[in-house]
């Protein structure tokens, strides 16, 4: 193991905080107001303490930090996708401030949500840039915060792989929604462009091709097996929750490339109603998730169409019987 993925697997599971404390972190919003966006971004200035100074609220000029204007517009284009696909409007789904505190610790080489907000390290420098470089690490995040509100699931295990699985899933979409990719052209990319120079590797995971450009001397991807034939049964990570989230992840890219066009449109849509109509437990496992999404396929488009075959097909080729 390297040190990149052992900063990434000590790090405690802040966001599978579930006190009743945190529910709900945000102040709900008065109920005549318009579904409105707003951003709040805080500097923890190198020390590790949260939340930091506030530094540029909705509206608010550019400033000079190019982290707290990458948080800022990250934060923009994930409430475009959740609100204009999906309905949802923020993180809570009832329009709650979408904070952020950048410059988090010093070399700190992560990125996490913590269960109210999303806190972004510079990196070290010598193996990751600051974490805000990558949208999809933005939409990653905040998707934490989705699962939060929505199905909240545990933590660990298969159901902390599913937390994982659902945070890269929707944290591509927003990137391939912002850049108007389509499923085919988009890279399927978590965290690339993370890595400094000194470092060979494009990104921290693939849902195209999980596990691949994965060599133990180099500092890569994680090594995600992509089929249950690869399932990892760990007790580092929670459960290998980061590891064994290859496998739902490679289920939506091959539904989504299997229905074309835009994957935020149809699979996303199933993901989503999956997510937030389908009362899964949070102790999801893999198989209660694939029938949560053919359900869901079968509830918006019918039991006889492509788009429930796309699903079907995806579960039956990483192994999973749902
Ligand atoms: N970047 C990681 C994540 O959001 C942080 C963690 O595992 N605590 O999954
Ligand atoms: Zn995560």
């Amino acid at each position: 193991a390297d040190a990149a993925r052992r900063a990434l697997a000590e790090l405690p599971p802040v966001h599978s905080a579930r006190s009743r404390s945190l529910q709900p972190p945000f102040p709900p919003r008065g109920s005549a107001l318009p579904p409105s966006l707003r951003r709040e971004i805080s500097d923890a200035g190198e020390r590790e303490v949260l939340p930091g100074t506030l530094v540029r609220s909705e509206g608010g000029e550019p400033t000079r930090d190019e982290a707290v204007d990458e948080a800022y517009e990250g934060l923009g284009a994930t409430h475009a996708l959740f609100r204009d696909v999906y309905g949802r409007d923020s993180v809570d789904g009832a329009g709650g401030i979408l904070a952020a505190t950048v410059h988090y610790g010093r070399d700190y080489d992560n990125a996490f949500w913590n269960g109210e907000r999303m806190v972004c390290g510079d990196g070290d420098g010598e193996i990751f840039q600051r974490f805000t470089k990558s949208l999809t690490v933005i939409g990653h995040e905040l998707a934490h915060g989705v699962v939060q509100y929505t199905s909240r699931f545990d933590y660990e295990g298969q159901s902390g792989a599913l937390n994982e699985s659902a945070a890269d899933v929707f944290g591509v979409l927003v990137e391939q929604k912002l850049l108007h990719q389509e499923a085919a052209q988009a890279t399927w990319l978590v965290g690339a462009g993370l890595f400094t120079d000194q470092v060979t590797g494009d990104a921290l995971r693939s849902l195209k091709a999980p596990g691949t450009a994965y060599d133990d001397d180099v500092i890569g991807r994680d090594p995600q097996p992509a089929t249950m034939a690869g399932y990892i049964d760990t007790q580092a990570d929670n459960g290998g929750v980061h590891l064994n989230s290859g496998i739902p992840n490679h289920a939506f890219y091959l539904a989504a490339t299997a229905m074309g066009n835009f994957a935020w449109e149809r699979a996303g849509q199933i993901w989503y109603d999956a997510l937030t109509e389908q009362d899964l437990p949070a102790d999801c496992t893999f198989s209660r998730f694939a029938a949560g999404t053919l359900a869901a396929a079968e509830k918006r488009y019918g039991s006889s169409s492509a788009e429930y075959d796309s699903v079907s097909d995806a579960w039956e080729a990483v192994g999973v019987q749902p």
